[in-house]
């Protein structure tokens, strides 16, 4: 049988988010730093993030101040749905108030609790909504202990709750805000595995363990429907439950799945997908793993066979190596992130796919990922080599030199002419900036022992860390 936390909600959890929240923490266990005779500045770069997040913020605030997203060229405003759900204010808040701006943060927070309604008869894409909004919604309650943005949250989770209704319960893709209408039965594994962070949190927060459940066995399911081998594909029907692409990789699509399954055990003991993630990783590394000439990559293979059909990897799988590092597996974490930084390094900027046999760029834009920086940040923190923070500073130096403009940062429609692309993504400043703001800053800016970040860098409290935060506050 399932074990099941989402049913075991306590009013600890509840009481804990009410204590100071920010800074949040102090350590995490790691080796003894690596010698090194020019250690990076770390102070020095954080300032500098800290900086440039600011330079892209009052970008946001002067040229699209109430909308989703900035467009940094055009100088205009980007709503993804022609009506905005505050994406960028939603996603940021929780960086500002780690970076210490708080009346930034203040006004962040009030332009979202005044304004923000999800009462809205529009067809939202439920993976983006709740990896953004409704785990910036959580995350910045829980920073904040503004009960207004967790009424937001819960308001949101149910509107986004018909999306199981499937014969299934692997979610539609799409859903009517305010009708509840679905649609978009061919997902896959990233959209249909990314959810149980976020709806098992809101599930603690309010006591109601239905957001958990529907997460869980959509996760479940999911898994259930995994090959002999122990691989999943990159299309699924949520209707018949069949695969419709067989192609087994760990990039967009399906990414986050893996992800998921390895935190949902962390944030919330769910022995489950604990097992989960062991069988999982443990096919990956059997299956995917590719030692080539150039390093050690994760390609593509065949589902059921094995057989590999790829060597293609790119900016979206450049958050293996951090997962691998939180999963114990510092070897080929490190092995792999070095392959990132040879990635990064063919142009000075990263591609958003590149064939490793070869060393061809394959998709050549670069829209402001942040995961190669998620990892840099994982693996530092896990080893204290500084190897990362220089990593890091060269991470940092590409995106000012080839992104940023006067009017925020843009993408590049293209790493090697260096064309930039008009639109700052929310995930920019949600994630990017936070994650090299967190490899340079002090330790204690944030206790990763205490928190669980979802995929859009949002970080939710562990369980035990509300338990304990209860027990000493008495
Ligand atoms: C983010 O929205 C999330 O990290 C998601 O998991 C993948 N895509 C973007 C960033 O690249």
């Amino acid at each position: 049988m399932l074990s099941n936390p989402g049913a075991g909600l306590t009013s600890r959890w509840v009481f804990s988010i009410l204590l100071p929240l920010v800074p949040l923490f102090a350590s995490v266990n790691g080796a003894a730093p690596s010698p090194s005779s020019t250690l990076p500045d770390r102070a020095a770069l954080a300032a500098q993030v800290r900086a440039e997040f600011l330079h892209a913020w009052r970008a946001y605030e002067h040229h699209a101040w109430g909308h989703d997203e900035l467009k940094p060229l055009s100088r205009t405003a980007h709503d993804w749905h022609g009506q905005s759900l505050l994406m960028t204010p939603v996603d940021a808040l929780d960086t500002l108030i780690l970076m210490g701006l708080s009346n930034d943060a203040e006004k962040a927070r009030r332009l979202i609790v005044e304004k923000l309604s999800f009462d809205k008869d529009i067809s939202v894409k439920n993976f983006e909504v709740t990896i953004r909004l409704l785990g910036g919604l959580l995350s910045g309650y829980q920073m904040t202990g503004d009960g207004r943005l967790l009424r937001l949250a819960e308001d949101l989770g149910t509107r986004l709750l018909p999306v199981f209704d499937s014969p299934t319960g692997m979610p539609y893709r799409f859903v009517n805000l305010r009708t509840g209408e679905v649609h978009g039965s061919r997902s896959n594994p990233a959209e249909i595995g990314t959810l149980i962070l976020e709806f098992g949190t809101l599930a603690r927060l309010t006591k109601k363990p239905v957001y958990y459940d529907k997460a869980k066995n959509a996760l479940v399911q999911l898994y259930n429907r995994r090959s002999q081998i122990g691989l999943v594909g990159e299309e699924i029907d949520v209707e018949t439950g069949e695969w419709i692409s067989r192609a087994s990789h760990v990039g967009g699509g399906i990414d986050s799945y893996y992800e998921y399954l390895l935190k949902c055990s962390r944030l919330f003991g769910d022995r489950d997908c604990e097992r989960m993630w062991r069988g999982s990783v443990r096919a990956l590394n059997r299956h995917l793993a590719d030692d080539a000439p150039t390093g050690l990559w994760y390609g593509q293979v065949e589902m059921v066979t094995g057989k590999r059909s790829a060597t293609e990897f790119g900016a979206l799988h450049a958050f293996l190596p951090g997962i691998l590092a939180l999963g114990g597996d510092l070897g080929r974490a490190k092995r792999l992130e070095e392959s990132c930084l040879k990635m990064w390094a063919l142009q000075g900027i990263e591609p958003e796919v590149l064939d490793y046999r070869t060393m061809q760029i394959v998709q050549s834009g670069y829209p402001l990922r942040p995961e190669i920086m998620e990892s840099a940040f994982y693996l530092h923190r896990l080893t204290r080599d500084p190897r990362y923070l220089e990593m890091g500073s060269r991470f940092l130096e590409g995106l000012i030199k080839y992104c940023r403009t006067d009017t925020g940062y843009a993408t590049l429609k293209d790493v090697v002419t260096k064309e930039k692309g008009d639109l700052m993504p929310s995930y920019f400043l949600a994630e990017t900036l936070k994650y090299l703001y967190l490899l340079f800053a002090p330790d204690d800016t944030l206790d990763l022992d205490r928190v669980v970040f979802n995929t859009e860098a949002h970080p939710l409290r562990r369980v035990d860390s509300s338990i304990r935060s209860a027990r000493s506050s008495r």
